[in-house]
């Protein structure tokens, strides 16, 4: 039946008569010639900005500045608001001054209101104004409109410095509103822009067979920013390509549309299932970065020098050249802009919506985890994840029954290979109706759930946004009852196509929509689900199988027409995510942290949701891949990501096996997941070596989970990714910028995973131009400094640990998490040459949110003059554990130590014995024995 269905959708809703047989279908989605606000963006050229500020009209206030803004060519008035923010940033808001409807803003991607700072006055005058606030300052020029910000050396960015901002304000449709004008004003406000051309598209358009009525004509905004001080820019997730923005000159500019695009092609910048329209510029000297908090259709042009080339030798050469590019020019490239004497920037972006505001917010940085840090206080951090969240997730589209479900449960035990969550796919529902279970299938869901329970397991069940039109369907009535479904552009309820059949999608946009659907997850309402059933949001683009660009028309109407879709389209999934949220913390009453996957993203997102890279294929490339998009949605506020091992479509070789589980094993979020129609492969049945090999990665990635979790931690409290760019830490190292086949996991791990058929070696940049030493994590190995070739074999996983950090682990790998919750700890000391390091270990339930109440340990190591400290960081924890130190390993130490004195509350001083092996310089304590819960130490005796 499924088959059929999947054929029928593949064959009836992409009516292109070139369906290639592999690849994406091209076709089906929009180029910016096809999409007449891009094109009419696209057509401006750099020159004087239409748009001037009236500074008779300022206002200075204590955290922002305000006046009137003129496009001079038709004298559409705006709004200009601008604000100081706490934490080096600062928010600039275009509006229109009088609209004849409102204006989109979006709402829940921030995670409050921004908090003021106080600025500061400097100057004022006819033609500028200039603020301080803090490090940081503002020059805003009036005539052609400019914003230049600069931190406390330099220009870092400038916003309309080519003058390409746009904004076309809602009209009238009148006989002349869709003719050009050519710069000359005779009707207003029937006319549009000064730039906009006579093309067809403003008022209505089609793409092959969908009509877009756009009752409400051209209304798209633009600006462009420059960024004098970087040398590469990173961020707008989510495509499918490398990690440092390539420039766009020569190609479409990357979009931000969440799409359900079937079969994706890699390195490209078409849209894909999320938008997340923010960048970091960076250079040697400075980190910056750029919300564009707008959430309908975007592209986003890019001019820079990076993207060049993802392998480290790419990424030193690019670096290299840009700095001589720089030398030799003195940072001028010449061309375009307001000013002809200004120096050009080798770095800028420029965004480009279909509606909405002009919003955006700087963050000034000046170091990346400063602007990572500005970002969360802005979008907020990434839901606390429950402790199973980092362990293994076994999936498969789909687990047929029950019995299928035990079996696969059993069959992890039998071959020794822990695993912490078999998931749900669609098929597990009666017909595709969500919060219901297919009755044959799994007759007692509840009983299925107990046993995964009681041995430590938990479940994910998916959820998607689509209702089937079915009058047997107690959701569907509901929502026909009440009117909670999105409407067409007539106001009739909008029907589409998905996987239930008939479809019609819930709008989210409606306070007692999200109540109602909420509630849905309630265990009274979701009978048989209980409190160790976790969600899977996926199709929430939403994905629409006969809808334009396979969603949902735009001109589709949500808060009883006050919104159209083409304004909220790319905050929709984050909308049913946070239904979902807000319903899971409900059923336990805000005492468990719920863990939920959406394929569908948005700025703010993390907040809710961890995220997947969807759809992606059994392909070396994908695997590839995953790094440089993981690493894009990390600095871009969503650490919890990670790609379908072994690849979704198609089936994998047992190399490409081996690899992605060792690769996954070193990423935020680790599920197999497997398309319906390729055959099963849990690691059990892909022969011996892979069986063997993917077992040894699941269980270094388990002995690791504290490390991940003290990881979740330091997200929690700083804002900083789990998976990082090396630049983060090594900002001024060129040679880093444009690598994405290794990254960072916080400031302690460098891992290269193996993405390439027969590999023999890697060449792995290790960076800290020689300041730094790495250690091979496994064999304890100095490494050399720079690029290096790597030989690997196929038991090889190239991960190394930074001298002067400590790794914490538990090494006793059980069936699940949960069961190693009183396991004791190993520490594992890598020295610097000064011969010290420090870490640190988090403690908590590892599931509630009790830790908010002080409920939790954070310990602060240190190794410095032979000795090894713990001491506890929180005031007065109200936490205690039975977790003990079971082993302390210290790498890279000259010198024989035989004895180690402990000293801790509960066993006064003890002598412990020492090994060390002079081979590999690494000294090894085993049983101090301490609990992890109260401060100790442990000095080491010749
Ligand atoms: O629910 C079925 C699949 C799911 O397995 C996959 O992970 C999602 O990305 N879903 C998409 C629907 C369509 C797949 C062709």
């Amino acid at each position: 039946m499924t088959r059929l269905f999947i054929s029928l959708y593949f064959a009836s809703a992409f009516l292109s008569p070139l369906i290639p047989v592999h690849g994406v279908d091209r076709g089906n989605f929009k180029t910016c010639q096809q999409s007449s606000f891009c094109r009419r963006c696209r057509a401006m050229e750099p020159s004087n900005s239409a748009y001037e500020l009236l500074l008779n009209t300022l206002k200075v206030e204590t955290s922002s500045v305000e006046a009137e803004m003129v496009n001079t060519r038709n004298f559409a008035r705006f709004k200009f608001q601008f604000y100081a923010l706490i934490d080096g940033t600062f928010r600039m808001k275009i509006s229109e001054l009088n609209p004849i409807k409102p204006r989109y803003e979006v709402q829940d991607a921030l995670v409050g209101e921004p908090l003021l700072e106080k600025l500061e006055l400097l100057d004022r005058t006819a033609e500028k104004v200039s603020i301080k606030c803090g490090p940081n300052s503002a020059t805003i020029t009036a005539k052609p409109f400019r914003v230049d910000l600069h931190d406390q050396n330099s220009l870092v960015i400038s916003a309309n410095d080519r003058g390409l901002m746009k904004f076309e304000h809602y009209r009238l449709k009148t006989p002349q509103s869709d003719v050009e004008e050519g710069g000359e004003v005779e009707h207003v406000p029937v006319v549009v822009d000064g730039d906009l051309g006579d093309e067809d598209g403003a008022w209505e358009e089609s793409f092959k067979s969908h009509h877009d009525s756009k009752p409400h004509g051209p209304s798209a905004v633009a600006m462009d920013f420059s960024f004098p001080a970087s040398e590469s820019i990173y961020g707008i997730p989510e495509h499918a390509d490398s990690f440092s923005l390539k420039s766009t000159v020569d190609t479409d500019p990357y979009r931000l549309y969440n799409l359900d695009v079937f079969e994706y092609e890699l390195d490209n910048p078409m849209a894909l299932y999320g938008s997340i329209p923010f960048v970091i510029a960076h250079g040697a000297a400075s980190s910056v970065g750029v919300f564009w908090h707008n959430a309908a259709e975007t592209w986003v042009d890019i001019k820079s020098k990076g993207g060049e080339g993802s392998s480290v030798v790419g990424g030193a050469a690019a670096g290299v050249v840009s700095s001589i590019v720089n030398l030799v020019s003195g940072g001028s490239e010449g061309g375009g802009g307001q000013e002809g004497s200004r120096a050009r920037s080798n770095v800028d972006a420029r965004f480009m919506s279909e509606s909405g505001l002009i919003d955006v917010f700087f963050l000034m940085g000046p170091k990346p985890l400063d602007v990572s840090r500005q970002y969360a206080k802005l979008t907020g951090t990434a839901a606390f994840p429950p402790y199973f969240a980092f362990g293994y997730h076994q999936s498969r589209w789909n687990y047929n029954d029950q019995e299928d479900v035990k079996n696969v449960d059993e069959s992890f035990d039998e071959h020794d290979i822990p695993c912490d969550v078999i998931w749900l796919d669609i098929e597990h529902t009666s017909g595709k109706r969500y919060f219901t279970w297919d009755k044959v299938k799994f007759p007692n869901p509840k009983e299925m759930l107990d046993h995964e329970t009681a041995k430590g397991r938990k479940m994910v069940a998916i959820v998607d946004p689509h209702i089937k039109r079915d009058g047997g369907y107690f959701l569907h009535n509901d929502a026909e009852a009440n009117d909670y479904y999105v409407k067409n552009k007539d106001g009739k309820i909008y029907e589409g196509w998905c996987w239930p059949g008939s479809s019609s999608y819930l709008d989210f946009f409606d306070e007692k929509v999200m109540d109602y659907y909420s509630a849905r997850y309630l265990f009274s309402n979701y009978v048989g689900s209980t409190e160790d059933l976790h969600i899977w949001n996926d199709m929430n683009e939403p994905s629409v199988f006969n809808g334009p660009e396979v969603t949902m028309p735009k001109d589709c109407l949500h808060s009883g027409g006050l919104w159209e879709h083409r304004d909220v389209h790319n905050v929709y999934a984050l909308m049913h995510v946070k239904a979902t949220m807000d319903g899971l913390l409900k059923r336990t009453d805000g005492r468990l942290r719920p863990f939920i996957l959406s394929r569908g993203h948005f700025a703010g997102t993390q907040r809710f949701a961890a995220v997947w890279t969807g759809d992606n294929a059994a392909e070396w490339g994908h695997l590839r891949i995953s790094i440089p998009m993981c690493l894009s949605l990390s600095i871009a506020g969503i650490p919890m990501c990670g790609a379908d091992i072994t690849g979704f479509f198609k089936f994998p070789t047992a190399e490409l096996f081996i690899r992605w589980y060792q690769a996954g094993a070193f990423q935020p979020f680790y599920r197999s997941h497997s398309h319906i129609d390729t055959k099963r492969r849990e690691p059990w049945l892909m022969g011996d070596e892979a069986l063997r090999l993917s077992r040894e990665a699941l269980r270094i990635r388990y002995s690791l989970l504290p490390f991940w979790y003290g990881l979740a931690r330091q997200h929690e409290v700083t804002g900083a990714p789990y998976m990082r760019p090396l630049w983060y830490h090594y900002p001024t190292e060129r040679a880093t910028f444009n690598i994405d086949s290794e990254y960072l996991l916080g400031d302690s791990l460098l891992v290269h995973p193996v993405t390439e058929a027969g590999a023999r070696y890697v060449t792995v940049h290790f960076p800290g131009e020689g300041k730094d030493i790495w250690y091979d994590y496994f064999t304890f190995e100095r490494m050399p400094e720079g690029a290096t070739q790597i030989p690997v074999t196929i038991e090889k996983i190239p991960v190394y640990q930074r001298g002067g950090s400590i790794v914490v682990k538990k090494e006793r790998i059980r069936r699940a998490s949960s069961l190693t919750h009183n396991d004791p700890f190993t520490l594992v000391v890598a020295l610097d040459a000064k011969n010290e390091a420090s870490g640190m270990i988090y403690l908590d339930d590892g599931q509630s949110y009790e830790y908010r109440d002080g409920k939790y340990i954070e310990l602060f190591l240190n190794f410095a003059n032979d000795k090894f400290t713990s001491r506890v960081v929180n005031v007065n924890p109200q936490y205690t554990t039975k977790e003990r130190l079971e082993k302390v390993v210290i790498v890279g130490i000259a010198a024989n130590y035989t004895k180690a004195e402990v000293e801790c509350q509960e066993f006064g001083k003890v002598l412990v014995d020492c090994v060390y092996d002079d081979q590999t310089q690494v000294l090894v304590i085993r049983k101090p024995w301490m609990n992890m819960g109260s401060p100790w130490s442990l000095q080491l005796l010749k």
